[in-house]
């Protein structure tokens, strides 16, 4: 390998973004000026398959106590870490100049201390010749971490859900009950596969954190945005929840048989585990510790701030600011927002923002996104006898040829669906406007052909996540102001359609067991912002575009290296604001890196936002008729 020295030659201070993701470890180095210089990774199927026998990264189990379970191996972590730094040994890297390191990991997993960890790792630093993973060889009293595709916590799901309920675990945590999060996969272990294991533990870390105390030499508190994800943290009261407490150490007064006592020390004793949440801040966690000293030539300057997850890394990736949707459209569809507003639901999940201590991260996650599309794509293909089978051009030949809502939607989930929650099906329906009467329809009747389907499914999937983004933006300041642009009508004639929609559709619209409100109905996103494979295709996204209605514009992002990069912005953020003492705004620190008008692909769209409210009542009715497994 060619030394990439003169790289790093102009930057005075350098900052590495750690990514840990489900399948590689990645790190990327940045500088001051918030340009990304270089990055090193490692996959873990190509370097350690033989030694950890992972598929993609992670190890599957199905036995009878853990069917679906997914695994990473903790091991497999540490020795990564290794290697990557001796990847930028070997590069030359000037690991002197780095001054702050912060990073993105995988969310919900989590990893279980031994009582013999808290003295290796403070002694790592005298054993450089030895690796991470044969130093902390008794570090853990599980050695593999609960992966986020696990699906063995169903026991502990329905339990979740008994206990507290839907709704109000949603209000409390910020999310319904989720196979990953980590509070039913403490659970699992705590109460079904390994109780001895789990009592003998000493702290938990997310992944996060765990990351985030190897490079410390000392167990770190979790990070609070990603606590989020943990279905054991009360976001509005910022602490975690006594009695979710109780349901991960498997000593809930309802449920486990247990006495008063044993419930209060069940209790303390995951608190005990667990440690303090840490507040977001930009506040450094300490040094990078010896060991990394010793062995790479890092110094004492070199600051650790907090790791986060995944998706909250990729936020802060961009320039987004409140209100602002960044959609990824890839084989299932994510949307990320960014609010003020705490308006919880069992349909999507609420995050503390990780940089921005006002702000939240609205996330929902649909399953059916491009697999979907693709199903209608083939059929299209098919009946034009379009000879690339994979051709999008007819596809979007018809959907630019209906640009307006004709009355007609389908729900289109190969597979059961997430958001909202239903087995697989296809359903199809058409409103008469003049008698506001819902008829379903069939494919290949007089009413509807394969072409009616283009169209209806490109605007069914903008209308579900019109519909779950509205409650999220209401309210948000920013949006207030967004609302005088000339595109939006004034407040009294979106109140008359409103009136007019409820009254078309007898009353309340409700979704996901809420009704929604003139304000959730009528928000519209500041920016839309467009990523991932289905963002290529310039049809989809501008009809997506018009359908949810951002009144400061659509762009089309390519953000490789999102993740790491969150990270390594957090670090260099977090060093700023140490610097001067104080928080810095994190939008007025990465609007640095993009003027978004000069340098994001933004796209025109036609705004047929008015004229899809129908199409939003017509979805929250047909949305009320589907079938549940
Ligand atoms: C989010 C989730 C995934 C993982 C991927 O809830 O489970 O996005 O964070 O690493």
């Amino acid at each position: 390998m060619t030394s990439s020295t003169s790289l790093y030659e102009s930057s005075k201070s350098l900052y590495l973004g750690f990514d840990l993701s489900t399948q590689q470890l990645k790190i990327i180095v940045t500088n001051d000026a918030l340009q990304a210089l270089n990055t090193y990774h490692v996959e873990f199927d190509a370097q350690f398959k033989s030694k950890y026998g992972v598929t993609k990264g992670v190890l599957s189990i199905d036995n009878e106590l853990e069917q679906g379970a997914i695994v990473s191996p903790v091991f497999m972590w540490l020795d990564s870490i290794d290697y990557v730094f001796g990847l930028m040994n070997e590069d030359e890297f000037p690991f002197d100049k780095v001054v702050g390191i912060s990073g993105s990991c995988q969310q919900h997993g989590s990893v279980f201390w031994s009582q013999d960890s808290e003295q290796i790792l403070s002694k790592l630093g005298e054993n450089i010749n030895q690796s991470l993973s044969e130093q902390l060889k008794t570090g853990f009293t599980f050695e593999n971490s609960p992966n986020w595709q696990d699906h063995s916590t169903g026991k502990e799901l329905k339990e979740f859900e008994e206990a507290i309920g839907v709704d109000e675990l949603s209000e409390i945590s910020g999310s319904r009950a989720h196979y990953r999060f980590t509070g039913l996969q403490i659970r699992k272990l705590a109460t079904r596969t390994n109780p001895k294991k789990y009592q003998e533990t000493w702290r938990i870390s997310l992944v996060s954190s765990f990351v985030a105390s190897i490079l410390l030499g000392k167990v770190v508190n979790i990070e609070e945005s990603d606590a989020c994800g943990m279905n054991l943290y009360d976001i509005p009261h910022q602490k975690f929840n006594d009695e979710l407490l109780a349901l991960a150490a498997g000593v809930h007064p309802k449920i486990d048989n247990v006495t008063e006592e044993e419930t209060k020390n069940g209790i303390a004793n995951l608190k005990q585990k667990l440690g303090e949440i840490s507040p977001i801040t930009y506040e450094n966690e300490g040094s990078i510790s010896s060991y990394f000293q010793s062995k790479y030539g890092f110094k004492d300057h070199c600051k650790i701030y907090s790791f986060t997850g995944d998706n909250l890394a990729t936020i802060i990736s961009l320039p987004l600011a409140p209100n602002d949707c960044l959609l990824s459209l890839g084989t299932s569809t994510t949307v990320l927002i960014i609010t003020k507003n705490y308006k919880p639901s069992s349909q999507y999940h609420l995050f503390k923002h990780p940089t921005m201590r006002d702000e939240y991260m609205g996330m929902i996650c649909y399953c059916n996104g491009s697999l979907a599309r693709e199903k209608i794509r083939d059929k299209v293909n098919q009946k034009y006898q379009i000879e690339d089978e994979k051709s999008w051009d007819k596809f979007n030949q018809i959907l630019d040829s209906n640009e307006k809502f004709n009355n007609k939607l389908g729900i289109y989930f190969p597979l059961g669906e997430i958001v909202p929650n239903a087995s697989a099906q296809t359903t199809r329906a058409i409103l008469n406007p003049s008698t506001n009467e819902i008829k379903v329809a069939e494919l290949n009747s007089s009413h509807w052909n394969v072409d009616d389907d283009v169209s209806s499914i490109v605007e069914s999937q903008a209308l579900s996540c019109r519909l779950r983004a509205g409650p999220m933006l209401s309210k948000s300041s920013g949006n207030e102001d967004s609302r005088e642009s000339s595109v939006t009508p004034d407040k009294e004639n979106l109140a008359a359609i409103y009136k007019d929609l409820t009254t078309k559709f007898d009353g309340d619209l409700i979704t996901d067991g809420k009704a929604q409100t003139l304000e959730s109905l009528t928000a519209r996103p500041n920016r839309c912002f467009y990523v991932g494979g289905a963002s290529n295709n310039t049809s989809i996204i501008k009809r997506m575009g018009s359908i949810l209605g951002p009144v400061n514009g659509n762009y089309k992002v390519e953000i490789p290296n999102a993740c790491a990069l969150g990270g390594a912005y957090k670090a260099s953020w977090s060093h700023e604001c140490e610097l001067k003492g104080d928080w810095i705004d994190y939008n007025d620190y990465i609007n640095r890196l993009f003027d978004v008008n000069q340098e994001l692909e933004s796209f025109e769209v036609h705004d047929h936002w008015i004229d899809y409210f129908n199409g939003v009542g017509l979805l929250a009715k047909m949305e009320q008729t589907l079938k549940h497994d």
